[in-house]
């Protein structure tokens, strides 16, 4: 397994947030991406490091700029204007290692946050990013790679970000998943694991290789995992978490 990341720029604070929880410190941030590379290594892998851009303070959440399948990549348009020209830096990347590329078009948004691949299947949030045109041009294109799709709309049920704020999908046939999510008829075939209400920032938690990455500070869900027989390694992801960004939200993985 590949993972794209990118390095925090010095612009990081100015970033989109819609939480109220102080703002990020430098070099935490440094500290704490590089502990994140350093896990991803250590589950075998390989990373593909792009420089920091100034002018996205959000770019080091490089999820969100595109969806990468076996069958093929798919360019996203960013729901926030602040962030839509952090696709064009990725395009050469993504080119090195894919043949076929889509794009979602205008009117068309998708921040990549809202998509939650679980084995073949693609679950897609219709959410504050993601609109109704994208979610729909994105299932479109992941059914003609072969895949099935659902599209989620959560935003009527929960401020999350986006799905994947609430939702993790680990092997198992298993979810991870918020209380405000899990009624949610799409999800009923699965092995859900429900969070209390007190530790719904550890949904976005991120399985790699047989190991599964938690922000640390969530005992109940890391001994839940645990107990299921996962492998569990803990990040410290605090000054990320001040700007709505997750563990899933910091890599590409393909
Ligand atoms: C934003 O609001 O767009 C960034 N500050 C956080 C993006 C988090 N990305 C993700 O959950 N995939």
């Amino acid at each position: 397994m590949r993972a794209i990341v990118k390095l925090p720029s010095v612009t990081f604070a100015f970033g989109e947030t819609s939480v109220d929880l102080g703002e990020p410190d430098f070099d935490r941030v440094l500290r704490q991406h590089r502990a994140y590379c350093a896990a991803l290594k250590s589950c075998g892998v390989e990373l593909i490091l792009l420089p920091d851009e100034e002018d996205y303070p959000d770019s080091t959440f490089v999820e969100d700029t595109a969806v990468l399948t076996s069958r093929g990549a798919v360019l996203t348009r960013p729901g926030a204007e602040s962030r839509r020209g952090e696709v064009d830096s990725m395009v050469p990347v993504i080119r090195d290692y894919f043949q076929t590329i889509y794009s979602i078009e205008e009117p068309g948004t998708v921040d990549a946050g809202d998509v939650c691949e679980a084995d073949n299947h693609f679950f897609i949030g219709i959410s504050r990013r993601t609109n109704e045109h994208g979610a729909k041009q994105l299932a479109g294109i992941l059914n003609s790679f072969g895949y099935t799709t659902s599209l989620i709309d959560i935003r009527s049920l929960s401020n999350i970000l986006h799905l994947k704020s609430g939702l993790a999908y680990l092997p198992g046939k298993r979810l991870v998943i918020i209380d405000a999510l899990r009624a949610i008829e799409e999800f009923s075939g699965y092995n859900l694991v429900c969070l209390n209400s007190t530790e719904d920032y550890a949904a976005n938690c991120l399985s790699l290789n047989g190991k599964v990455l938690i922000a640390s500070g969530f005992p109940t869900l890391k001994r839940e995992l645990e107990l299921l027989g996962y492998q569990i390694i803990t990040l410290d992801m605090s000054e990320f978490q001040k700007m709505d960004g997750g563990l899933s939200c910091l890599s590409l993985r393909f």
